[in-house]
């Protein structure tokens, strides 16, 4: 239970480094402090405005009323078109071994040297106030804070995109976000003008895929992957250039939640992976992640039989790994989420040199966006000023003036070149490490169009598909049928089919099923209305160009890593007299292993355990729910088990718990309240280890026995076996 000390002191993550240390001029606290105006006059009272007598009219010269009331009035700033909800967090970067035969970027190359790093996860399509749990790409952008400005990898949970070409955004956009006429549904795709847009939009079937598996609803920020998404290129000190991919791999694995799971998350806890990403960092549980790269030399472009330009293709990793290079720790909190995780402004222009872009249209179209949007959510050209935008290294140019300006510029000469000023501030060489631009060679005609080998957008669909478990699969399957079961017009149902068709018959049949939809005999081509108005829809023709790859482990999430409880959130169901033995000793292994418990009871307050020790309760069943947790325990003691055995809410929250296949145990002493769940009696009689791993339940006689297999069952994550009879209630 938290005092109201501990609510003062909560910044006691003291994670040091130069972006924060930067951050400390502008950063007050108010403890200790007399109250003043904006313009430091004291206040002697801030609780009556200036009125005409005790029961008159406030008086217009009441300048601190006016001051207090005009500056709420303009508290709010428009929020992000996309990307509104989002939740930020400072770290560092280390590198593993120098890249210097690649890129001469210097954070890549000294590995002394701790990058700072300020990272922001999002939902996209949601307004800033909606769940955390909508199925949605997450958006995983870092702004690396490195001695030669600020780099920003721009990315998301998922390594492809939904479009070719940056034109079509806003259509996806206007598509994705509720519909204009009534506003409806907020932070979903699940309805019309999404799908419509979809089903004529092939090419963006292969993120439709990644969008309708697990990976849209991920367990915690803290276990996804993160990509960069576009080819970018590394420069070399020689001026060489190599094709490369990022990838963020994170130390705890790759995990999701049931959908059903989701949507009951998103009522009881919108704040989900806000808060876990925050109680994580203030309990010391810092999340990591790995940077890869996939690096292609540039002879090597066309050898992977689809276009590096093409951002709705990835390289499988099985073509070229990811070579891990450095590592990512987030370790503090923000201070202020509206000056920090609210005013950061990423740009996936800002490179460094040794990093540069290539054609994409996406990434073109990009470079252009970012820059633009801030000027409306920032509301001017000086949002590079606002503290956590500033790079750490010091900014020097003839820039000048807008609403806003921080920076006092001395002297009279604000141009170049200058002689009065000596010619400052200088331009660097490139050897002193000014940045220049790679020389590509370009030869063509200036044309509005699609190159040919962008058109292939069914094998990577196909590839992804067949690289997924069966559990996930059927997951693949239950998200289209629910998003296209909640679109309207029947046609849009009968193009997605169609579609699907193209990518996998099983698929859309199974689909078609629960649509109540056939599925179309021939589907030579699928309706593509993203062609120009003179355009030939035979040269838009969709192509197949199987590559050789049929199978990727990296595209599964039931290959990631399974090997730790580390902040995994175990509940303990209990009441008055429950053994002190059995819950203590289940919990210390727990805790010892990285675990987090708490200790839920029919009421607040206290349980008065067997041995009559008091066990303070963190969460009642009223305001804690199993969708909350990765794993729940029964200890033993007889009038413990009796009362909740007799408690709707704590039988209602294991079959809940084994419904999402999570790790579920029970003192031997406390079998009576499984006994009264409905998945007891489809429970093997004798729980052996292996009966325990395939169903991810464990009763043992005491602590001792009982914790291993436990916490060795947690650390699955889920069994999503226990699915396979399907439609098991709650
Ligand atoms: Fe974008 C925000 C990631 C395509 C235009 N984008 C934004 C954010 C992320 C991405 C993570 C939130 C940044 C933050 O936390 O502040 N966007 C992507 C990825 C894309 C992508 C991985 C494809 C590979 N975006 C994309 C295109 C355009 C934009 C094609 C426009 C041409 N994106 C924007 C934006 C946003 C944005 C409108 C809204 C808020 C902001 O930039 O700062 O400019």
């Amino acid at each position: 239970m938290m005092k109201e000390k501990d609510i003062l002191d909560k910044s006691s993550v003291t994670a040091e480094n130069d972006k924060i240390k930067s951050l400390a001029p502008h950063t007050t606290d108010a403890t200790g402090k007399m109250m003043t105006t904006d313009h430091g006059l004291a206040i002697n009272d801030d609780q009556n405005s200036l009125r005409a007598g005790d029961r008159g009219a406030t008086l217009l010269e009441d300048f601190i009323f006016r001051e207090k009331l005009t500056h709420f009035d303009h508290e709010r700033i428009p929020e992000r078109v996309v990307h509104a909800r989002g939740s930020g967090a400072h770290g560092v970067f280390k590198l593993y071994e120098p890249l210097e035969s690649v890129t001469k970027a210097g954070f890549l190359n000294d590995t002394e040297i701790e990058t700072p790093v300020f990272v922001r996860f999002s939902t996209v399509a949601g307004s800033k106030g909606s769940t955390d749990l909508a199925r949605d790409v997450r958006g995983f952008a870092v702004k690396f804070y490195t001695q030669e400005g600020n780099f920003d990898l721009v990315g998301n949970n998922m390594p492809v995109f939904f479009i070719q070409d940056a034109m079509k955004f806003p259509d996806l956009v206007h598509a994705v976000k509720p519909e204009p006429d009534n506003e409806i549904p907020q932070a979903a795709s699940a309805h019309d003008t999404f799908w419509d847009f979809i089903s004529v939009m092939p090419e963006s079937t292969h993120m439709i895929m990644w969008l309708m598996s697990d990976r849209a609803i991920p367990r915690s920020y803290r276990m996804m992957e993160g990509f960069g998404v576009h080819t970018f290129r590394f420069i070399n000190v020689k001026g060489e250039a190599h094709f490369v991919k990022f990838h963020w791999k994170p130390l705890l694995g790759v995990h999701a939640v049931a959908w059903d799971e989701a949507q009951n998350i998103s009522g009881k806890d919108p704040d989900f992976h806000r808060r876990d990403l925050w109680e994580a960092i203030e309990s010391g549980a810092f999340p990591e992640w790995e940077l890869g790269v996939q690096i292609v030399p540039e002879k090597d472009e066309f050898k992977f039989g689809i276009d590096l330009l093409d951002p709705t293709k990835i390289i499988p990793e099985e073509q070229v790994p990811v070579q891990r290079i450095g590592k990512m720790t987030l370790n503090r909190n923000p201070d202020n989420f509206f000056a920090e995780t609210e005013q950061v402004a990423f740009h996936v222009g800002n490179v460094v040199p040794g990093i540069d872009f290539t054609n994409d249209p996406l990434l073109q179209g990009r470079l252009f966006s970012y820059t633009d949007t801030q000027l409306i959510r920032l509301g001017g050209p000086n949002f590079h000023e606002i503290p956590i935008n500033r790079p750490i290294v010091a900014v020097h140019n003839n820039q000048r003036d807008g609403f806003m300006r921080q920076t006092i510029n001395r002297g009279k000469v604000s141009y170049g070149p200058n002689a009065l000023g000596n010619n400052d501030p200088k331009q660097v060489k490139e050897a002193d490490g000014g940045f220049t631009s790679y020389e590509e060679r370009i030869d063509a005609k200036k044309v509005r169009s699609r190159s040919k080998s962008f058109l292939d957008h069914f094998s990577q669909a196909r590839l992804f598909f067949y690289s997924q478990s069966e559990p996930e699969k059927n997951h693949i399957i239950d998200a289209f049928s629910f998003e296209l079961g909640k679109v309207k017009t029947v046609a849009v149902r009968e193009r997605m089919v169609g579609i699907l068709s193209l990518v996998d018959k099983g698929l859309a049949a199974a689909v078609a099923f629960q649509l109540g939809l056939k599925v179309p005999e021939v589907l030579e081509k699928p309706v593509n209305r993203s062609i120009p108005a003179d355009g030939n829809p035979d040269d838009y023709k969709p192509i197949q160009v199987d590559g050789e790859v049929k199978k990727s482990l990296a595209l599964s999430m039931e290959n990631t890593v399974k090997d730790s409880i580390k902040s995994r959130k175990i509940a303990f169901l209990v009441a008055d007299g429950v053994d002190a033995e059995s819950l203590l000793s289940v919990k210390e292994s727990i805790v010892a292993a990285g675990g987090v418990v708490h200790i839920i009871a029919p009421k607040q307050g206290m349980v008065v355990a067997s041995d009559d020790t008091p066990v303070p309760v963190d969460e009642s069943f009223l305001t804690a729910a199993s969708v909350l947790y990765d794993a729940v325990y029964v200890p033993g003691g007889t009038n413990s088990v009796a009362t909740l055995e007799a408690e709707a809410n704590a039988v209602h929250f294991l079959n809940e718990a084994f419904k999402h296949c999570k790790a579920i145990a029970a003192d031997e002493q406390a079998l009576q309240v499984l006994e009264a769940t409905y998945f007891f009696k489809k429970l093997p009689e004798d729980f052996s280890e292996e009966s325990v791993l395939a169903e991810g339940v464990v009763v043992a006689e005491d602590g001792a026995a009982l914790a291993p297999l436990f916490m060795q069952a947690i650390a699955q994550h889920r069994f999503w076996n226990r699915e396979k009879p399907r439609l098991i209630p709650a």
